[in-house]
Protein backbone atom coordinates (compact mmCIF):
# COMPACT_ATOMS: atom_id res chain seq x y z
CA UNK A 1 0.00 0.00 0.00
CA UNK A 2 1.22 3.22 -0.83
CA UNK A 3 2.37 5.29 1.60
CA UNK A 4 0.59 8.63 0.08
CA UNK A 5 -2.74 6.97 0.13
CA UNK A 6 -2.13 5.70 4.02
CA UNK A 7 -0.83 9.43 4.77
CA UNK A 8 -4.49 11.39 2.80
CA UNK A 9 -6.68 8.39 4.71
CA UNK A 10 -5.14 8.68 7.93
CA UNK A 11 -5.31 13.17 7.72
CA UNK A 12 -9.04 12.52 6.45
CA UNK A 13 -9.88 10.25 9.16
CA UNK A 14 -8.55 12.53 12.08
CA UNK A 15 -11.14 14.81 10.67
CA UNK A 16 -13.96 12.88 9.89
CA UNK A 17 -13.61 10.42 12.47
CA UNK A 18 -15.47 7.62 11.33
CA UNK A 19 -15.85 4.64 13.93
CA UNK A 20 -14.10 1.91 11.40
CA UNK A 21 -12.10 2.02 8.68
CA UNK A 22 -12.18 -0.63 6.22
CA UNK A 23 -9.78 -0.94 2.42
CA UNK A 24 -11.84 -2.41 0.28
CA UNK A 25 -10.49 -5.41 -1.97
CA UNK A 26 -13.15 -5.38 -4.45
CA UNK A 27 -13.56 -9.48 -3.27
CA UNK A 28 -16.71 -11.08 -3.99
CA UNK A 29 -16.46 -12.09 -0.07
CA UNK A 30 -16.02 -8.20 0.78
CA UNK A 31 -18.58 -7.58 -1.51
CA UNK A 32 -21.20 -10.20 0.07
CA UNK A 33 -20.24 -8.63 3.57
CA UNK A 34 -21.21 -5.31 2.40
CA UNK A 35 -24.56 -6.22 0.68
CA UNK A 36 -25.57 -8.26 3.82
CA UNK A 37 -25.08 -5.38 6.14
CA UNK A 38 -26.87 -2.94 3.92
CA UNK A 39 -30.16 -5.26 3.09
CA UNK A 40 -30.13 -5.86 7.39
CA UNK A 41 -30.23 -2.41 7.79
CA UNK A 42 -32.53 -1.49 4.80
CA UNK A 43 -30.25 0.17 2.25
CA UNK A 44 -30.92 -2.34 0.14
CA UNK A 45 -34.01 -4.80 -0.51
CA UNK A 46 -32.76 -8.15 -2.03
CA UNK A 47 -34.89 -8.92 -4.94
CA UNK A 48 -36.75 -11.85 -6.47
CA UNK A 49 -33.24 -14.32 -6.58
CA UNK A 50 -35.00 -16.36 -8.79
CA UNK A 51 -36.10 -14.16 -11.58
CA UNK A 52 -33.06 -11.59 -10.46
CA UNK A 53 -30.33 -13.55 -9.19
CA UNK A 54 -27.94 -11.24 -6.81
CA UNK A 55 -30.36 -8.32 -7.42
CA UNK A 56 -31.02 -5.68 -5.39
CA UNK A 57 -33.13 -2.34 -4.76
CA UNK A 58 -32.14 1.06 -3.92
CA UNK A 59 -34.35 3.75 -2.34
CA UNK A 60 -32.60 7.02 -2.71
CA UNK A 61 -33.47 10.05 -0.27
CA UNK A 62 -36.35 11.52 -2.87
CA UNK A 63 -34.28 14.98 -2.81
CA UNK A 64 -31.07 13.24 -4.02
CA UNK A 65 -31.96 11.27 -7.27
CA UNK A 66 -30.00 12.96 -9.93
CA UNK A 67 -27.05 15.28 -10.69
CA UNK A 68 -27.22 18.51 -9.01
CA UNK A 69 -25.34 20.72 -11.98
CA UNK A 70 -25.92 23.95 -9.64
CA UNK A 71 -24.56 22.54 -6.71
CA UNK A 72 -21.07 21.49 -8.65
CA UNK A 73 -18.15 23.44 -9.15
CA UNK A 74 -15.01 23.85 -10.74
CA UNK A 75 -12.49 25.42 -7.88
CA UNK A 76 -9.31 26.82 -9.91
CA UNK A 77 -7.36 29.69 -8.94
CA UNK A 78 -8.21 31.99 -11.82
CA UNK A 79 -12.07 32.00 -12.67
CA UNK A 80 -11.59 31.90 -16.77
CA UNK A 81 -9.89 28.30 -16.06
CA UNK A 82 -13.88 27.49 -15.03
CA UNK A 83 -15.03 29.77 -18.12
CA UNK A 84 -18.36 30.99 -17.98
CA UNK A 85 -20.26 27.64 -18.19
CA UNK A 86 -19.15 26.51 -14.76
CA UNK A 87 -19.61 27.47 -11.44
CA UNK A 88 -16.81 28.68 -9.88
CA UNK A 89 -15.43 28.81 -6.40
CA UNK A 90 -11.90 29.94 -5.69
CA UNK A 91 -10.11 27.03 -3.84
CA UNK A 92 -9.63 28.36 -0.71
CA UNK A 93 -13.14 29.87 -0.27
CA UNK A 94 -14.33 26.01 -1.57
CA UNK A 95 -12.11 24.56 1.54
CA UNK A 96 -13.17 26.74 4.17
CA UNK A 97 -17.16 26.35 3.46
CA UNK A 98 -16.55 22.36 2.81
CA UNK A 99 -14.57 21.58 5.26
CA UNK A 100 -16.53 22.49 8.09
CA UNK A 101 -19.22 19.30 6.28
CA UNK A 102 -16.81 16.98 6.50
CA UNK A 103 -15.75 17.59 10.27
CA UNK A 104 -16.85 14.64 11.94
CA UNK A 105 -19.37 13.61 9.25
CA UNK A 106 -18.44 9.94 9.51
CA UNK A 107 -18.68 9.61 13.23
CA UNK A 108 -21.12 6.34 13.85
CA UNK A 109 -20.34 5.35 10.50
CA UNK A 110 -17.35 3.12 8.40
CA UNK A 111 -14.71 4.86 6.19
CA UNK A 112 -14.42 2.63 3.22
CA UNK A 113 -11.13 3.31 1.42
CA UNK A 114 -11.61 2.61 -2.18
CA UNK A 115 -8.72 2.05 -4.62
CA UNK A 116 -10.06 2.16 -8.32
CA UNK A 117 -8.76 2.13 -11.68
CA UNK A 118 -9.83 3.92 -14.59
CA UNK A 119 -9.41 2.19 -17.97
CA UNK A 120 -8.63 -1.83 -18.97
CA UNK A 121 -5.40 -2.75 -16.22
CA UNK A 122 -3.04 -3.62 -19.13
CA UNK A 123 -3.85 -0.21 -20.56
CA UNK A 124 -0.93 2.92 -20.82
CA UNK A 125 -3.95 5.21 -20.81
CA UNK A 126 -5.06 3.99 -17.47
CA UNK A 127 -5.26 5.93 -14.25
CA UNK A 128 -5.71 5.32 -10.90
CA UNK A 129 -8.25 6.70 -8.38
CA UNK A 130 -8.93 6.37 -4.42
CA UNK A 131 -12.53 7.68 -3.67
CA UNK A 132 -12.90 7.27 0.88
CA UNK A 133 -16.59 7.39 0.89
CA UNK A 134 -18.91 6.66 4.36
CA UNK A 135 -21.42 5.09 1.64
CA UNK A 136 -21.64 0.88 1.25
CA UNK A 137 -23.93 1.96 -1.32
CA UNK A 138 -21.06 3.99 -3.21
CA UNK A 139 -18.90 1.06 -2.41
CA UNK A 140 -21.03 -1.72 -3.89
CA UNK A 141 -21.64 0.74 -6.90
CA UNK A 142 -18.10 1.56 -7.63
CA UNK A 143 -17.00 -2.04 -7.52
CA UNK A 144 -19.00 -2.43 -10.39
CA UNK A 145 -18.27 0.81 -12.36
CA UNK A 146 -14.30 0.59 -12.01
CA UNK A 147 -11.97 -1.77 -11.55
CA UNK A 148 -11.59 -2.03 -7.63
CA UNK A 149 -8.92 -2.78 -5.32
CA UNK A 150 -5.13 -4.84 -5.70
CA UNK A 151 -5.01 -4.36 -9.40
CA UNK A 152 -5.24 0.13 -8.58
CA UNK A 153 -3.02 0.16 -5.51
CA UNK A 154 -0.60 -2.32 -7.30
CA UNK A 155 -0.39 0.64 -10.08
CA UNK A 156 0.31 3.28 -7.35
CA UNK A 157 3.16 0.57 -6.00
CA UNK A 158 4.66 0.75 -9.17
CA UNK A 159 5.33 4.05 -8.97
CA UNK A 160 1.52 6.14 -10.49
CA UNK A 161 1.74 8.93 -8.12
CA UNK A 162 -0.88 10.76 -10.15
CA UNK A 163 -3.30 8.80 -8.08
CA UNK A 164 -6.33 10.85 -7.92
CA UNK A 165 -7.88 11.50 -4.05
CA UNK A 166 -12.01 11.80 -4.00
CA UNK A 167 -13.39 12.59 -0.94
CA UNK A 168 -17.19 11.63 -0.24
CA UNK A 169 -19.25 11.86 2.57
CA UNK A 170 -22.88 11.44 2.41
CA UNK A 171 -23.63 14.29 4.92
CA UNK A 172 -26.68 14.90 5.78
CA UNK A 173 -28.07 14.68 2.47
CA UNK A 174 -30.12 17.67 2.67
CA UNK A 175 -29.46 20.21 -1.33
CA UNK A 176 -28.15 23.44 1.49
CA UNK A 177 -25.55 21.32 2.73
CA UNK A 178 -24.05 19.69 -0.55
CA UNK A 179 -21.43 20.19 -2.72
CA UNK A 180 -19.26 18.79 -6.07
CA UNK A 181 -16.26 20.38 -5.89
CA UNK A 182 -13.49 19.79 -7.90
CA UNK A 183 -9.67 20.70 -7.54
CA UNK A 184 -8.22 21.15 -11.26
CA UNK A 185 -4.56 22.00 -10.30
CA UNK A 186 -4.34 19.90 -7.44
CA UNK A 187 -6.42 16.96 -9.23
CA UNK A 188 -8.85 16.52 -5.88
CA UNK A 189 -12.37 15.86 -5.54
CA UNK A 190 -14.66 16.76 -2.86
CA UNK A 191 -18.19 15.25 -2.85
CA UNK A 192 -20.44 15.75 0.31
CA UNK A 193 -24.25 15.53 0.66
CA UNK A 194 -25.27 13.16 -1.97
CA UNK A 195 -25.65 9.65 -2.38
CA UNK A 196 -26.55 9.76 -6.14
CA UNK A 197 -24.34 8.55 -8.99
CA UNK A 198 -22.66 11.31 -10.68
CA UNK A 199 -22.64 13.38 -7.66
CA UNK A 200 -20.87 10.27 -5.67
CA UNK A 201 -19.36 7.75 -7.72
CA UNK A 202 -16.29 9.76 -7.97
CA UNK A 203 -14.42 7.74 -10.95
CA UNK A 204 -17.45 8.60 -13.34
CA UNK A 205 -18.07 12.17 -14.08
CA UNK A 206 -15.74 13.65 -11.18
CA UNK A 207 -12.86 12.01 -12.18
CA UNK A 208 -13.11 10.38 -15.89
CA UNK A 209 -14.29 14.15 -16.97
CA UNK A 210 -14.01 16.90 -15.33
CA UNK A 211 -10.61 16.23 -13.47
CA UNK A 212 -9.70 13.86 -16.43
CA UNK A 213 -10.44 16.22 -19.19
CA UNK A 214 -7.92 18.83 -17.75
CA UNK A 215 -5.54 16.19 -17.59
CA UNK A 216 -6.17 15.61 -21.49
CA UNK A 217 -5.84 19.53 -22.04
CA UNK A 218 -2.20 19.37 -19.82
CA UNK A 219 -1.01 15.88 -21.46
CA UNK A 220 -2.47 16.30 -25.28
CA UNK A 221 -5.45 13.94 -25.80
CA UNK A 222 -9.51 14.12 -25.33
CA UNK A 223 -11.98 12.91 -21.91
CA UNK A 224 -15.42 12.70 -23.61
CA UNK A 225 -18.88 12.07 -22.55
CA UNK A 226 -19.49 9.46 -25.07
CA UNK A 227 -20.17 6.29 -26.35
CA UNK A 228 -17.97 4.01 -28.58
CA UNK A 229 -19.20 1.02 -30.76
CA UNK A 230 -18.19 -0.93 -33.22
CA UNK A 231 -20.38 -1.72 -36.38
CA UNK A 232 -19.88 -4.68 -38.21
CA UNK A 233 -20.82 -5.40 -41.47
CA UNK A 234 -21.62 -8.19 -43.66
CA UNK A 235 -18.24 -7.80 -45.27
CA UNK A 236 -16.65 -9.06 -41.38
CA UNK A 237 -15.10 -5.20 -40.90
CA UNK A 238 -15.10 -3.16 -37.75
CA UNK A 239 -15.85 0.39 -38.06
CA UNK A 240 -15.34 2.20 -34.37
CA UNK A 241 -17.33 5.26 -33.98
CA UNK A 242 -17.95 7.37 -30.79
CA UNK A 243 -20.67 9.34 -29.87
CA UNK A 244 -21.17 12.42 -27.44
CA UNK A 245 -25.02 13.07 -26.60
CA UNK A 246 -25.85 14.89 -23.30
CA UNK A 247 -27.18 12.68 -20.78
CA UNK A 248 -30.64 10.29 -20.96
CA UNK A 249 -30.20 11.38 -24.73
CA UNK A 250 -29.34 7.76 -26.29
CA UNK A 251 -25.67 7.27 -25.59
CA UNK A 252 -26.44 3.42 -23.75
CA UNK A 253 -29.04 2.23 -26.11
CA UNK A 254 -26.96 2.96 -29.52
CA UNK A 255 -24.09 1.21 -27.64
CA UNK A 256 -26.20 -1.84 -27.03
CA UNK A 257 -27.98 -1.65 -30.20
CA UNK A 258 -29.30 -5.06 -31.16
CA UNK A 259 -29.54 -4.45 -35.45
CA UNK A 260 -32.60 -5.62 -37.28
CA UNK A 261 -30.54 -6.70 -39.60
CA UNK A 262 -28.35 -9.04 -38.05
CA UNK A 263 -29.57 -11.79 -40.76
CA UNK A 264 -27.88 -9.36 -43.37
CA UNK A 265 -24.40 -9.37 -41.31
CA UNK A 266 -24.83 -5.92 -39.38
CA UNK A 267 -24.19 -6.34 -35.93
CA UNK A 268 -23.21 -3.65 -33.13
CA UNK A 269 -20.53 -4.45 -30.44
CA UNK A 270 -20.31 -2.11 -27.50
CA UNK A 271 -16.57 -1.10 -26.27
CA UNK A 272 -18.27 1.92 -23.67
CA UNK A 273 -21.94 3.89 -23.21
CA UNK A 274 -20.96 6.98 -21.66
CA UNK A 275 -17.18 7.96 -21.24
CA UNK A 276 -14.36 7.80 -24.00
CA UNK A 277 -10.52 8.57 -23.34
CA UNK A 278 -9.20 9.76 -26.76
CA UNK A 279 -5.49 9.23 -27.73
CA UNK A 280 -3.46 9.85 -30.44
CA UNK A 281 -2.33 6.70 -32.00
CA UNK A 282 1.29 6.10 -33.83
CA UNK A 283 -0.85 6.09 -36.83
CA UNK A 284 -2.26 9.66 -36.37
CA UNK A 285 -5.74 8.09 -35.82
CA UNK A 286 -8.23 8.46 -32.40
CA UNK A 287 -8.12 5.31 -30.22
CA UNK A 288 -10.47 5.09 -27.69
CA UNK A 289 -10.74 3.16 -23.94
CA UNK A 290 -13.61 3.03 -22.13
CA UNK A 291 -12.12 3.64 -18.54
CA UNK A 292 -15.36 2.20 -17.47
CA UNK A 293 -16.14 -1.11 -16.33
CA UNK A 294 -20.16 -1.37 -15.78
CA UNK A 295 -22.95 0.61 -17.35
CA UNK A 296 -25.04 3.49 -14.67
CA UNK A 297 -27.99 3.70 -17.23
CA UNK A 298 -31.08 5.15 -17.75
CA UNK A 299 -34.19 2.35 -16.76
CA UNK A 300 -37.43 3.88 -17.95
CA UNK A 301 -37.90 3.10 -21.45
CA UNK A 302 -36.09 0.41 -21.31
CA UNK A 303 -37.46 -3.09 -22.65
CA UNK A 304 -37.16 -5.86 -25.00
CA UNK A 305 -37.79 -4.33 -28.21
CA UNK A 306 -36.03 -0.69 -27.16
CA UNK A 307 -32.90 -2.18 -25.51
CA UNK A 308 -33.16 -6.21 -25.20
CA UNK A 309 -28.91 -6.45 -24.39
CA UNK A 310 -29.67 -4.24 -21.85
CA UNK A 311 -32.95 -6.21 -20.12
CA UNK A 312 -30.75 -9.40 -20.22
CA UNK A 313 -28.02 -7.42 -18.60
CA UNK A 314 -29.47 -6.10 -15.53
CA UNK A 315 -31.54 -9.87 -14.93
CA UNK A 316 -28.52 -10.72 -12.71
CA UNK A 317 -25.77 -9.40 -10.46
CA UNK A 318 -27.21 -5.34 -11.13
CA UNK A 319 -28.53 -3.31 -8.64
CA UNK A 320 -31.04 -0.65 -9.27
CA UNK A 321 -32.04 2.76 -8.03
CA UNK A 322 -35.32 4.26 -7.14
CA UNK A 323 -37.42 1.75 -9.87
CA UNK A 324 -40.93 0.13 -8.47
CA UNK A 325 -41.07 -3.44 -7.28
CA UNK A 326 -44.06 -5.69 -7.86
CA UNK A 327 -45.14 -7.72 -5.55
CA UNK A 328 -43.14 -10.74 -6.34
CA UNK A 329 -40.20 -8.64 -6.02
CA UNK A 330 -39.22 -7.76 -9.45
CA UNK A 331 -38.70 -4.51 -11.20
CA UNK A 332 -40.64 -2.27 -13.03
CA UNK A 333 -40.62 1.33 -14.79
CA UNK A 334 -42.36 3.12 -16.93
CA UNK A 335 -41.58 1.83 -20.52
CA UNK A 336 -41.26 -1.32 -19.72
CA UNK A 337 -42.74 -4.68 -21.66
CA UNK A 338 -46.47 -5.27 -21.42
CA UNK A 339 -49.43 -3.45 -19.46
CA UNK A 340 -48.59 -1.92 -15.98
CA UNK A 341 -48.84 -4.36 -13.42
CA UNK A 342 -52.18 -3.85 -11.70
CA UNK A 343 -50.57 -3.50 -8.01
CA UNK A 344 -46.54 -2.06 -7.23
CA UNK A 345 -44.59 -0.29 -4.70
CA UNK A 346 -43.27 2.78 -6.21
CA UNK A 347 -39.81 4.50 -5.86
CA UNK A 348 -40.71 5.63 -2.76
CA UNK A 349 -42.00 2.84 -0.83
CA UNK A 350 -45.57 4.05 -1.69
CA UNK A 351 -48.40 1.63 -3.35
CA UNK A 352 -49.15 2.60 -6.38
CA UNK A 353 -51.81 1.65 -8.95
CA UNK A 354 -52.07 2.69 -12.73
CA UNK A 355 -54.72 5.34 -11.38
CA UNK A 356 -52.36 6.90 -8.77
CA UNK A 357 -51.32 9.29 -11.60
CA UNK A 358 -47.95 9.73 -10.18
CA UNK A 359 -44.97 7.92 -12.23
CA UNK A 360 -43.82 4.50 -10.11
CA UNK A 361 -39.90 4.66 -10.90
CA UNK A 362 -38.41 8.01 -10.80
CA UNK A 363 -37.68 9.34 -14.24
CA UNK A 364 -34.62 8.72 -13.69
CA UNK A 365 -33.88 5.83 -11.80
CA UNK A 366 -30.87 3.58 -13.05
CA UNK A 367 -29.73 0.27 -12.75
CA UNK A 368 -26.03 -0.75 -12.27
CA UNK A 369 -24.32 -3.61 -13.95
CA UNK A 370 -21.18 -4.98 -14.90
CA UNK A 371 -20.12 -4.00 -18.89
CA UNK A 372 -19.80 -8.27 -19.12
CA UNK A 373 -23.22 -8.91 -18.57
CA UNK A 374 -23.59 -7.31 -22.00
CA UNK A 375 -24.37 -10.04 -24.65
CA UNK A 376 -23.06 -7.31 -27.26
CA UNK A 377 -19.66 -7.19 -25.29
CA UNK A 378 -17.24 -6.63 -27.64
CA UNK A 379 -13.93 -8.68 -27.75
CA UNK A 380 -11.49 -5.72 -28.19
CA UNK A 381 -13.67 -3.22 -25.29
CA UNK A 382 -10.50 -4.02 -22.99
CA UNK A 383 -7.81 -3.66 -25.77
CA UNK A 384 -4.71 -1.90 -24.01
CA UNK A 385 -4.19 0.82 -26.75
CA UNK A 386 -8.17 0.89 -27.42
CA UNK A 387 -10.01 1.06 -30.74
CA UNK A 388 -9.14 3.22 -33.76
CA UNK A 389 -12.52 5.82 -33.89
CA UNK A 390 -13.55 6.36 -37.47
CA UNK A 391 -16.17 8.87 -36.73
CA UNK A 392 -17.84 10.96 -33.91
CA UNK A 393 -20.63 11.55 -33.76
CA UNK A 394 -22.38 14.64 -31.67
CA UNK A 395 -26.59 14.28 -31.07
CA UNK A 396 -29.18 15.83 -28.60
CA UNK A 397 -32.97 16.33 -28.33
CA UNK A 398 -34.07 18.32 -30.87
CA UNK A 399 -37.86 18.37 -31.37
CA UNK A 400 -36.88 20.33 -34.64
CA UNK A 401 -33.95 22.03 -37.15
CA UNK A 402 -31.47 19.63 -36.76
CA UNK A 403 -31.97 16.39 -39.28
CA UNK A 404 -32.09 12.86 -38.21
CA UNK A 405 -28.29 12.70 -39.59
CA UNK A 406 -26.10 15.05 -41.63
CA UNK A 407 -21.67 14.74 -42.05
CA UNK A 408 -19.53 18.08 -41.26
CA UNK A 409 -17.30 19.15 -44.24
CA UNK A 410 -14.01 18.69 -42.14
CA UNK A 411 -12.40 18.67 -38.80
CA UNK A 412 -12.97 21.86 -38.05
CA UNK A 413 -16.71 21.99 -38.87
CA UNK A 414 -16.78 19.30 -36.83
CA UNK A 415 -15.48 20.47 -33.92
CA UNK A 416 -18.16 23.60 -34.46
CA UNK A 417 -20.62 21.57 -34.92
CA UNK A 418 -19.84 19.62 -31.67
CA UNK A 419 -19.21 23.42 -29.84
CA UNK A 420 -22.72 24.74 -31.10
CA UNK A 421 -24.57 21.44 -30.47
CA UNK A 422 -27.66 22.03 -28.22
CA UNK A 423 -30.52 19.52 -26.46
CA UNK A 424 -33.32 19.67 -24.66
CA UNK A 425 -32.39 19.23 -20.97
CA UNK A 426 -34.17 15.69 -19.42
CA UNK A 427 -34.50 14.12 -16.01
CA UNK A 428 -30.44 13.15 -15.30
CA UNK A 429 -29.80 16.57 -13.48
CA UNK A 430 -32.28 18.33 -11.55
CA UNK A 431 -34.31 21.25 -12.87
CA UNK A 432 -36.56 21.91 -16.13
CA UNK A 433 -37.16 19.23 -17.91
CA UNK A 434 -37.38 19.92 -21.91
CA UNK A 435 -35.54 23.08 -22.41
CA UNK A 436 -32.87 23.50 -25.35
CA UNK A 437 -30.14 24.60 -24.02
CA UNK A 438 -26.06 24.52 -25.61
CA UNK A 439 -24.38 21.47 -24.42
CA UNK A 440 -21.06 21.75 -26.06
CA UNK A 441 -20.11 18.53 -27.19
CA UNK A 442 -22.62 17.04 -24.93
CA UNK A 443 -20.02 18.24 -21.64
CA UNK A 444 -21.69 21.67 -20.27
CA UNK A 445 -21.83 19.70 -17.05
CA UNK A 446 -18.56 17.52 -17.37
CA UNK A 447 -16.11 19.69 -18.85
CA UNK A 448 -13.15 20.61 -15.87
CA UNK A 449 -12.24 23.89 -17.32
CA UNK A 450 -12.84 26.87 -19.90
CA UNK A 451 -14.89 25.53 -22.51
CA UNK A 452 -13.66 27.99 -25.30
CA UNK A 453 -9.80 26.74 -24.29
CA UNK A 454 -11.86 22.96 -24.84
CA UNK A 455 -12.44 23.76 -28.17
CA UNK A 456 -8.85 25.21 -29.16
CA UNK A 457 -7.91 22.17 -27.51
CA UNK A 458 -10.15 19.55 -29.78
CA UNK A 459 -9.23 22.00 -33.09
CA UNK A 460 -5.53 21.14 -31.72
CA UNK A 461 -5.92 17.48 -31.91
CA UNK A 462 -7.47 17.64 -34.91
CA UNK A 463 -4.02 19.59 -36.01
CA UNK A 464 -2.11 16.48 -34.41
CA UNK A 465 -4.09 13.68 -35.46
CA UNK A 466 -3.01 13.48 -39.13
CA UNK A 467 -6.09 11.26 -39.75
CA UNK A 468 -8.61 12.19 -37.38
CA UNK A 469 -12.52 11.00 -37.19
CA UNK A 470 -15.09 12.10 -39.22
CA UNK A 471 -17.93 14.05 -37.89
CA UNK A 472 -21.58 13.81 -37.95
CA UNK A 473 -24.36 14.80 -36.36
CA UNK A 474 -27.25 12.89 -35.16
CA UNK A 475 -31.29 13.64 -33.82
CA UNK A 476 -33.42 10.59 -32.93
CA UNK A 477 -35.87 13.42 -31.26
CA UNK A 478 -37.22 15.28 -34.18
CA UNK A 479 -41.21 15.55 -34.10
CA UNK A 480 -44.16 16.36 -36.14
CA UNK A 481 -46.74 19.02 -35.28
CA UNK A 482 -48.33 16.49 -33.21
CA UNK A 483 -45.29 15.95 -31.23
CA UNK A 484 -45.09 12.09 -32.31
CA UNK A 485 -41.34 11.43 -32.62
CA UNK A 486 -41.14 10.56 -36.62
CA UNK A 487 -37.92 8.21 -36.25
CA UNK A 488 -38.52 5.07 -34.76
CA UNK A 489 -35.10 5.09 -33.48
CA UNK A 490 -33.27 2.02 -30.94
CA UNK A 491 -33.05 -0.70 -33.34
CA UNK A 492 -33.03 1.08 -36.44
CA UNK A 493 -30.75 3.66 -36.01
CA UNK A 494 -27.80 0.96 -37.12
CA UNK A 495 -29.64 2.17 -40.68
CA UNK A 496 -27.96 5.83 -39.63
CA UNK A 497 -24.44 3.91 -38.59
CA UNK A 498 -24.60 1.68 -41.80
CA UNK A 499 -24.59 5.14 -43.40
CA UNK A 500 -22.19 7.03 -41.47
CA UNK A 501 -19.90 3.75 -42.02
CA UNK A 502 -20.25 4.14 -45.88
CA UNK A 503 -19.33 7.86 -45.59
CA UNK A 504 -16.09 7.14 -43.79
CA UNK A 505 -15.44 4.50 -46.24
CA UNK A 506 -17.01 5.12 -49.26
CA UNK A 507 -16.36 9.27 -49.49
CA UNK A 508 -19.60 11.23 -50.09
CA UNK A 509 -22.00 9.22 -52.41
CA UNK A 510 -25.45 8.67 -51.25
CA UNK A 511 -25.68 12.50 -49.74
CA UNK A 512 -26.56 15.95 -50.78
CA UNK A 513 -24.48 19.05 -49.94
CA UNK A 514 -26.55 21.85 -47.76
CA UNK A 515 -25.95 24.61 -46.35
CA UNK A 516 -25.39 22.96 -42.83
CA UNK A 517 -23.26 19.55 -43.74
CA UNK A 518 -24.16 16.42 -46.19
CA UNK A 519 -27.51 15.10 -45.26
CA UNK A 520 -28.54 11.59 -46.60
CA UNK A 521 -30.77 10.79 -49.06
CA UNK A 522 -33.93 8.99 -47.95
CA UNK A 523 -33.39 5.63 -49.94
CA UNK A 524 -30.13 5.49 -48.44
CA UNK A 525 -31.43 5.35 -45.17
CA UNK A 526 -34.10 3.13 -46.15
CA UNK A 527 -37.03 5.14 -45.19
CA UNK A 528 -39.05 3.14 -47.40
CA UNK A 529 -38.35 -0.10 -46.37
CA UNK A 530 -39.42 0.97 -42.66
CA UNK A 531 -42.26 2.13 -44.08
CA UNK A 532 -42.27 5.79 -43.06
CA UNK A 533 -44.40 8.22 -45.02
CA UNK A 534 -43.00 10.77 -47.72
CA UNK A 535 -43.77 13.54 -45.24
CA UNK A 536 -41.95 12.10 -42.51
CA UNK A 537 -38.91 11.91 -44.57
CA UNK A 538 -39.37 15.27 -45.69
CA UNK A 539 -39.39 15.90 -41.97
CA UNK A 540 -36.49 13.72 -41.19
CA UNK A 541 -33.58 15.34 -43.85
CA UNK A 542 -35.86 18.76 -43.43
CA UNK A 543 -33.01 22.16 -43.17
CA UNK A 544 -35.35 24.72 -42.61
CA UNK A 545 -33.98 27.87 -43.75
CA UNK A 546 -35.85 30.19 -40.72
CA UNK A 547 -35.29 27.73 -38.56
CA UNK A 548 -31.65 27.75 -39.15
CA UNK A 549 -31.32 31.23 -39.08
CA UNK A 550 -32.42 31.32 -35.78
CA UNK A 551 -30.12 28.49 -34.88
CA UNK A 552 -27.36 30.78 -35.88
CA UNK A 553 -28.47 33.66 -34.21
CA UNK A 554 -28.86 31.72 -31.23
CA UNK A 555 -25.30 30.34 -31.61
CA UNK A 556 -23.76 33.81 -32.13
CA UNK A 557 -25.43 35.09 -27.98
CA UNK A 558 -23.80 31.28 -26.76
CA UNK A 559 -20.40 32.31 -28.38
CA UNK A 560 -20.08 35.78 -27.38
CA UNK A 561 -20.19 34.83 -23.72
CA UNK A 562 -16.54 32.89 -24.54
CA UNK A 563 -14.89 37.09 -25.31
CA UNK A 564 -10.87 36.84 -25.97
CA UNK A 565 -11.06 32.69 -25.43
CA UNK A 566 -12.79 31.90 -28.65
CA UNK A 567 -10.87 30.05 -31.35
CA UNK A 568 -10.91 32.48 -34.34
CA UNK A 569 -11.73 29.04 -35.92
CA UNK A 570 -15.04 28.56 -34.12
CA UNK A 571 -16.07 32.13 -35.03
CA UNK A 572 -14.85 31.61 -38.30
CA UNK A 573 -17.44 28.36 -38.96
CA UNK A 574 -19.54 30.05 -37.31
CA UNK A 575 -20.04 33.30 -39.93
CA UNK A 576 -19.33 30.55 -42.99
CA UNK A 577 -22.28 28.56 -41.93
CA UNK A 578 -24.31 32.47 -41.90
CA UNK A 579 -22.86 32.65 -44.89
CA UNK A 580 -23.93 29.18 -46.45
CA UNK A 581 -27.23 30.13 -44.97
CA UNK A 582 -28.19 33.40 -46.38
CA UNK A 583 -26.54 32.77 -50.21
CA UNK A 584 -29.07 30.08 -51.37
CA UNK A 585 -32.42 29.60 -50.99
CA UNK A 586 -32.71 26.14 -49.14
CA UNK A 587 -34.71 23.49 -50.68
CA UNK A 588 -36.42 20.78 -48.79
CA UNK A 589 -35.59 17.14 -49.77
P1 LIG B 1 -26.93 8.99 -19.45
O1 LIG B 1 -26.71 7.68 -18.79
O2 LIG B 1 -27.71 9.95 -18.62
O3 LIG B 1 -25.67 9.60 -19.95
O4 LIG B 1 -27.94 8.73 -20.69
P2 LIG B 1 -27.71 8.08 -22.15
O5 LIG B 1 -27.20 9.11 -23.08
O6 LIG B 1 -26.93 6.83 -22.03
O7 LIG B 1 -29.21 7.77 -22.61
P3 LIG B 1 -30.00 6.37 -22.69
O8 LIG B 1 -29.47 5.50 -23.78
O9 LIG B 1 -30.06 5.78 -21.34
O10 LIG B 1 -31.44 6.87 -23.11
C1 LIG B 1 -32.16 7.79 -22.34
C2 LIG B 1 -33.63 7.72 -22.66
O11 LIG B 1 -33.83 7.99 -24.05
C3 LIG B 1 -34.23 6.35 -22.38
O12 LIG B 1 -35.51 6.53 -21.84
C4 LIG B 1 -34.31 5.72 -23.74
O13 LIG B 1 -35.36 4.78 -23.84
C5 LIG B 1 -34.53 6.92 -24.67
N1 LIG B 1 -33.94 6.70 -26.01
C6 LIG B 1 -32.71 6.19 -26.29
N2 LIG B 1 -32.53 6.05 -27.62
C7 LIG B 1 -33.66 6.49 -28.21
C8 LIG B 1 -34.08 6.59 -29.58
O14 LIG B 1 -33.38 6.23 -30.52
N3 LIG B 1 -35.33 7.10 -29.78
C9 LIG B 1 -36.14 7.49 -28.75
N4 LIG B 1 -37.34 7.99 -29.06
N5 LIG B 1 -35.78 7.40 -27.46
C10 LIG B 1 -34.55 6.91 -27.18
C1 LIG C 1 -25.34 11.38 -16.80
O1 LIG C 1 -26.11 12.10 -16.16
O2 LIG C 1 -24.75 11.76 -17.84
C2 LIG C 1 -25.09 10.00 -16.35
C3 LIG C 1 -25.59 9.60 -15.05
O3 LIG C 1 -24.43 9.24 -17.04
S1 LIG C 1 -24.55 10.18 -13.80
O4 LIG C 1 -23.51 9.18 -13.52
O5 LIG C 1 -25.35 10.37 -12.61
O6 LIG C 1 -23.90 11.40 -14.18
MN1 LIG D 1 -23.85 10.10 -18.98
Amino acid sequence: MSSSVEQWVDEVSRSTHPDHVVWCDGSDAENDRLIDQMVSDGTLIRLNQQTLPNCFLHRSNPQDVARTEHLTFICSEDPEDAGPTNNWMSPKEAKDKIRPLFDNAMRGRTMYVVPYLMGPAQSPYAKVGVEITDSPYVVANMRIMTRMGKVALDRIKQGADDWVPGLHSLGDLSPDRRFIAHFPEERLIWSVGSGYGGNALLGKKCYALRIASTMGRDQGWLAEHMLILGLESPEGDVTYIAGAFPSACGKTNLAMLKSPLEADGWKVWTIGEDIDWLNIGPDGRLWAINPESGYFGVAPGTNGRTNPNAMTAVSHDSIFTNVAMTEDGNVWWEGMDGPPPAHVTDWQGNPWTPATGTKAAHPNSRFTTPATNNPALSSHWEDPQGVPISAILFGGRRARTIPLVYKAFDWDHGVFLGATMASETTAAATGAVGVVRRDPMAMLPFCGYNMADYWAHWLEMGRRATNPPAVFQVNWFRTDDQGRYVWPGFGENLRVLRWVRDQVRNGHGSARETPVGLVPTPEAIGTGELGLSAEDARILFDIDRDDWLREVEDQDAFLQKFGKHLPPTIRQQHQALQRRLSSVAVASS
